[in-house]
């Protein structure tokens, strides 16, 4: 019997070691059984522009951000805050039958809107609406949406806070996790295809990695090399699971790098830190061609949406601490005010103008007539196939065996 040929392998060895061409890639050896850790030991940093009270930690990229774009970031914060509350009261009054804020996570919409240009294409989750308001979605829009009205996009066939724009190149939100970032994918390598200078910016939550499509999204863009910007707000939250249940990674960015995508986890309650890595991620996708990872720390200050309570799985102490000590808002009016770029006479008329324009909208999205019923049916197929031509009789039957269950003036 052949003696099995032994050799132990010297320092000098080791340094000739030849590599070896695998079709799984080439590799070279080595006689330390080394397992490759599940995490390193220090966390990926968090890039930073502004500290807690506003001062400029890091000068890197200001230049770029002028007094108009500054104030036109701050006014929309503000304006999707005031949006926020009351759409939010209008839910607790029984007008809207449900709502989501963002609360703390205005400086993700804000400033990543404001580094894009209008031609790259926005698939939000559904707590990015600033990013449509920065666009031009008018504050009517929003309400009209949320009422399910006649004239709202939507013609009540979704759930409110379902918005979507064609002109604004914003995506309508889909209510299924993450489907929105394989799509993100394919709409980015057609951009390439197509030779446009535009990218595709998919945002998402921390709870949406945790979904297959969030892994097939990653793995399809770095190999087709897709033009396309991922941005995860991880605010440690997905309803009631914290992001402790959800992984053993150090977060979002890691996974990136796991995919083969450069990443960078930057401060999302930092406006200009958001603003700078997002302009530069964009530069990134659309002269490199190819995808960029952005994680976004913040905190979901609200409760999950109008369904939820919050107490019930994290304590009151906990929100308050992040809705003050790390306003994303408060954090950036500091920086402004000392510029000298902003007054407080200037504040308080921003918000008396807002709070009357929101009610204004609210009221008169809530008067205007819901969609005739055939609307349910239309705007998917050019002629209506029989199975939904079917339901619609179904449904109008039901009606009227059972008129004391439907609303007297819904348009038949
Ligand atoms: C595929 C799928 N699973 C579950 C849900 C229910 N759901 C809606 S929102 C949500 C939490 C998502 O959390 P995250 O992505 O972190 O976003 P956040 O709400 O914190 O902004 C869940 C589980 C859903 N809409 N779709």
């Amino acid at each position: 019997m052949e003696a099995a040929r032994e050799h132990i392998m010297s320092e000098d060895d080791e340094k000739s070691a030849f590599d070896l061409d695998f079709p799984g890639g080439k590799i070279g050896f080595t006689s330390e059984m080394n397992f490759v850790p599940g995490s390193s030991e220090k966390r990926v940093q968090c890039y930073r522009v502004l500290d807690e009270d506003g001062y400029q930690v890091s000068s890197s990229m200001t230049k770029h951000m002028s007094k108009e774009l500054a104030l036109k970031v701050y006014s929309g914060m503000v304006t999707l805050q005031i949006m926020d509350k009351f759409f939010y009261e209008a839910q607790r009054q029984g007008r809207l039958s449900f709502y989501l804020t963002s609360f703390g996570e205005e400086a993700i919409n804000f400033a990543s809107a404001a580094a894009l240009s209008s031609d790259d294409i926005v698939l939000a989750q559904y707590r990015e609406p600033g990013v449509l308001l920065w666009r031009g979605f008018t504050l009517q829009e929003f309400a009209n949406q949320c009422f399910g009205n006649n004239a709202g996009h939507g013609k009540g066939r979704q759930m409110p806070i379902h918005y979507g724009s064609k002109k604004l190149n914003y995506i309508t939100i889909s209510s299924p996790l993450a489907t929105q970032l394989p799509q993100a994918v394919g709409m980015a390598y057609s951009l390439k295809m197509d030779k446009k200078d535009s990218c595709v910016v998919a945002y998402f939550g921390d709870g949406s990695s945790s979904e297959g499509d969030f892994h097939a999204a990653l793995n399809f863009a770095a190999v087709m090399d897709a033009p396309v910007v991922f941005i995860c707000r991880n605010n440690g939250w997905a309803i009631s699971t914290p992001v402790t249940d959800q992984f053993r990674s150090d977060g979002i960015v890691v996974k990136g790098q796991g995919y083969g995508i450069e990443s960078i986890r930057v401060d999302g309650n930092d406006a200009l830190a958001v603003y700078s890595a997002v302009r530069s991620a964009r530069e990134t996708a659309i002269n490199k061609k190819r995808p960029i990872l952005i994680e976004a720390m913040t905190y979901r200050v609200s409760h999950h949406s109008t369904s939820d309570d919050s107490t019930k799985y994290r304590s009151i102490d906990e929100i308050e601490y992040w809705k003050t000590i790390h306003s994303p808002i408060t954090r950036f009016k500091k920086w402004v005010e000392r510029k000298g770029w902003w007054s407080n006479k200037e504040e308080s008329d921003l918000h008396i103008n807002l709070r009357k324009q929101v009610r204004s909208a609210i009221d008169e999205a809530e008067k205007e007539e819901k969609p005739p019923l055939e609307d349910m049916f239309t705007d998917v197929y050019k002629e209506l196939p029989s199975n939904l031509m079917e339901q619609e009789t179904l449904l109008r039957e039901t009606i009227q065996r059972h008129p004391q269950d439907f609303p007297k003036d819904m348009p038949l």
